[in-house]
C-alpha cells in the first residue's frame, strides 16, 4: 500500500502538529475508528485529516476558515450568527438521487405492480453501487482537508442513543453538525470503549485544484449527486452535496433511513416526528408525538405558544424521534437531535416567537436574504426598518414586490435547541419522555377534519399509511399536488413500506406489558371551498386541538368529549373549546365528512396500496381499508 503523507491537525493555535503515514494513522483513534478513517482516506486522498474535538476554538477555526474561503459571512447584527449562499443548483434534498442499497430489491421497497416507479424509496443494487461509488469517489478529496466527526444521536449517555462518525471534506457540515449533534471528544471516548458506530462518508465532490470554477464560492457536484445507504453495514456514502439533509449526515440519512432499519431489527421506532409536552392549567402534563410531511409546520407546533391561558406547551424536538417501550410498557421518546434545521421562510414573531428567540445567536442561516444591517430577512417577516435594504438569497439587491423571492423557499436556519426558549426540562432526559399520543397529520385543503382519533391502534396504523400532503418546497417536488406520504416517511424509509407496517401493527402483540400511545389526525389547513380561505386559523389556537387530544388520552370511557364518525372518534359538539375565537371559526365546515369525498379517497388508497406496496400490504391494513369503504358506502 502506498504511503500517503497525511497531516493529522489537532488543536494547538492552527498548527499541523503531527504528519503521519497512512499505514499508521493515527494512534489518538479507536481501532474500529481508525480502520474506517483509514479506508476513507485511501479512496479519497486527502490532503490532511482533522479530527473534530467539538472545542469552541476548533469550531471558531472553522468559521474562519469558512470566511477566508467566501462560503460564509458574519451577520453582525446579531451574536455569532453566519449567512451561507450555496450554490443555487444544491438548495434542497435531492430525493431522485438517494437511494438504499440492499441485496434484493424488495428489502428496500415494495415492487410497484404495472412496471409502475416507486414512490416509497429507491433501491440500487450492490453492483450498480460499487460502480457509482468507484465513479465518484477515489480522489474526491485531493488537496482537501477531511474532517473526522465523532457524533452522537441522542444524549451521549442516552440507553437509546446511537453513535456516528462521519468524514467529510466540507467545513460547513463541520460547523453544522456541531449545532445538529452532539460532536466531538465526548463521543469519541464513546467510540473508544467499543461502542458501534455508523460509518458515515461524504465528499462535495470537487477535488482540488478545480476543473472549473465554484458558483458562490460552494463546492458540489450537482450532476453527480448520490445519497445512498447501505442498512445491512450501517454506512452512508454521500456525494455531490453539501448542503442540508444531503450532507448533515446524522439528520435524515442516519436519524431515519438507517435508524428505522435499525429499530426494525431491535423492536422499536424511528419517526419523523416532533416531540412536545404539554401541561394543562391544573399542571398535568402529557407528552405527544407528531408525524407531519416536511414543511407543514411540525418546528411551529413544536414551539407552540397555546393562545389558551393557562396552557403551556414545551418542545423537545422538532423534526425527528427515537421511541423505545421501557420496562413498564410505556413508548418513551428521545429527539436524536441537538439543533433545529428549520425552513426560515413563514417563520415570525406571529407564527413562531420561540423560533424567533432561538434564532438570535449562534445560528447558520442558508440561503435567507440579507439586511443592509447586517441581518436577515425572508418572506413572512415584517419589512425592514425605513432606509435598511435587502439582498436576496443569490447576493442581489432586491426590493418587496420583486417577482422572484428574497429567500430561497427551502432556505434554513440551523440553530442550537439548547437555546429555545420553551426547550423542555426532560429534552435531554436519558431514558426519554413518556409518549401518550402520536398524531399524524398534512395538508389537506378539503375534505379532511380538523381533528380525530382512531379507533384502536390498528386503525390507527391504518390512519398514518394513508396519510397525504400537499408538496413543499423542502424537496425538488415542483407544483401543488397531493401526494401520499405515509406516516411523513416517504422519502425516509430505509426498507420495505410493508415491513414497516407490520412493525408497527406488531407492537400491539409485542411480550410483556404494553401502553400503546392513542393515535389521532389532524388538518390544520382545511380551506373554504368558496373564498380559498383557511377554514382554522392554525399556530396558537392549535392548542385547542391538543386540549381534546390531551382530554381523549386521560378519558374514562371511549365515548367522552367524542362521537363515532365514519374516519373515526371526533370531538362532540361543543367538545373544543371556541371561546375567544369570536365566532369567526366555522366548526361545523372543518368536521363536515363528505361521504363523497371519502369515497374517491378510498379509490386513491386502494390504488395506491394495490400499486405500490401490492403483496406487502398486511392483510390488516388492507381490512381497514374495507372497513372504512364499508362506513363510506352511501
Ligand atoms: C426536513 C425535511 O428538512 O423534512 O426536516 O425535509
Ligand atoms: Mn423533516
Amino acid at each position: 500500500m502506498s504511503c500517503l503523507l497525511l497531516g493529522v491537525l489537532r488543536r494547538s493555535g492552527t498548527a499541523v502538529v503531527g504528519v503521519r503515514c497512512l499505514a499508521s494513522i493515527p494512534s489518538t483513534l479507536p481501532p474500529a475508528v481508525a480502520e474506517f478513517v483509514k479506508g476513507a482516506a485511501e479512496e479519497c486522498k486527502p490532503a490532511n485529516i482533522h479530527v473534530v474535538t467539538g472545542s469552541p476554538e476548533e469550531l471558531q477555526d472553522i468559521y474562519a476558515g469558512l470566511q477566508k474561503e467566501g462560503m460564509v459571512k458574519k451577520l453582525p447584527k446579531y451574536e455569532n450568527c453566519w449567512l451561507a449562499r450555496t450554490d443555487p443548483r444544491d438548495v434542497a434534498r435531492v430525493e431522485s438521487k438517494t437511494v438504499i442499497v440492499t441485496k434484493q430489491e424488495r428489502d428496500t421497497i415494495p415492487i410497484p405492480s404495472g412496471g409502475a416507479k416507486s414512490q416509497l424509496g429507491s433501491w440500487m443494487s450492490e453492483a450498480d453501487f460499487q460502480k457509482a461509488r468507484e465513479e465518484r469517489f477515489p480522489g474526491c478529496m485531493a488537496g482537501r482537508t477531511m474532517y473526522v466527526i465523532p457524533f452522537s444521536m441522542g444524549p451521549v449517555n442516552s440507553s437509546l442513543a446511537k453513535f456516528g462518525v462521519q468524514v467529510t471534506d466540507s467545513p460547513y457540515v463541520v460547523a453544522s453538525m456541531g449545532v445538529m449533534t452532539r460532536m466531538g471528544s465526548a463521543v469519541m471516548d464513546k467510540l473508544a470503549q467499543g461502542a458501534e458506530f455508523v460509518r458515515c462518508q461524504h465528499s462535495l465532490g470537487r477535488p482540488l485544484p478545480l476543473k472549473a470554477p465554484l458558483v458562490n464560492s460552494w463546492p458540489c457536484n450537482p450532476e453527480k449527486v448520490l445519497i445512498s445507504h447501505l442498512p445491512d453495514s450501517r454506512q452512508i456514502l454521500s456525494f455531490g452535496s453539501g448542503y442540508g439533509g444531503n450532507s448533515l449526515l446524522g439528520k435524515k440519512c442516519f436519524a431515519l433511513r438507517i435508524a428505522s432499519r435499525i429499530a426494525k431489527d431491535e423492536g422499536w421506532l424511528a419517526e419523523h416526528m416532533l416531540i412536545l409536552g404539554i401541561t394543562n392549567p391544573r399542571g398535568v402534563k402529557r407528552y405527544v408525538a407528531a408525524a407531519f410531511p416536511s414543511a407543514c409546520g411540525k418546528t411551529n407546533l413544536a414551539m407552540m405558544k397555546p393562545a389558551m391561558p393557562g396552557w403551556t406547551v414545551e418542545c423537545v424536538g422538532d423534526d425527528i424521534a427515537w421511541m423505545k417501550f421501557d420496562s413498564q410498557g410505556k413508548l418513551r421518546a428521545i429527539n436524536p437531535e441537538n439543533g433545529f434545521f428549520g425552513v426560515a421562510p413563514g417563520t415570525s414573531v406571529k407564527t413562531n416567537p420561540h423560533a424567533m428567540a432561538t434564532i438570535a445567536k449562534n445560528t447558520v442561516f442558508t440561503n435567507v436574504g440579507e439586511t443592509s444591517d447586517g441581518g436577515v430577512w425572508w418572506e413572512g417577516l415584517d419589512a425592514p426598518a425605513p432606509g435598511v435594504t435587502l439582498t436576496d438569497w443569490h447576493g442581489k439587491a432586491w426590493k418587496i414586490g420583486d417577482a422572484t423571492p428574497c429567500a430561497h423557499p427551502n432556505s434554513r436556519f440551523c440553530t442550537p435547541a439548547g437555546q429555545c426558549p420553551i426547550i423542555d426540562p426532560l429534552w435531554e432526559s436519558d431514558e426519554g419522555v413518556p409518549i401518550d399520543a402520536i398524531i399524524f397529520g398534512g395538508r389537506r385543503p378539503e375534505g379532511v377534519p380538523l381533528v380525530y382519533e382512531s379507533f384502536n391502534w390498528r386503525h390507527g396504523v391504518f390512519v398514518g399509511a394513508a396519510m397525504r400532503s400537499e408538496t413543499t418546497a423542502a424537496a425538488e417536488h415542483k407544483g401543488k399536488s397531493i401526494m401520499h406520504d405515509p406516516f411523513a416517511m416517504r422519502p425516509f424509509f430505509g426498507y420495505n413500506f410493508g415491513d414497516y407496517l407490520a412493525h408497527w401493527l406488531g407492537m400491539e402483540a409485542r411480550p410483556g406489558p404494553t401502553q400503546l400511545p392513542k393515535i389521532f389526525h389532524v388538518n390544520w389547513f382545511r380551506k373554504d371551498p368558496a373564498s380559498g380561505a383557511f377554514l382554522w386559523p392554525g399556530f396558537g389556537e392549535n392548542a385547542r386541538v391538543l386540549e381534546w387530544i390531551f382530554r381523549r388520552c386521560g378519558r374514562q370511557s371511549e365515548a367522552e368529549a367524542a362521537k363515532r364518525s365514519i374516519v373515526g372518534w371526533v370531538p362532540e359538539d361543543g367538545a373544543i373549546d371556541t371561546q375567544g375565537l369570536g365566532g369567526k371559526v366555522d366548526m361545523g365546515a372543518l368536521f363536515d365528512l363528505p361521504k363523497a369525498f371519502w369515497q374517491k379517497e378510498v379509490g386513491e388508497l386502494r390504488a395506491y396500496f394495490s400499486q405500490q406496496v401490492g403483496a406487502d400490504l398486511p392483510a390488516q391494513v388492507g381490512e381497514e381499508l374495507n372497513a372504512l369503504e364499508e362506513r363510506v358506502r352511501d
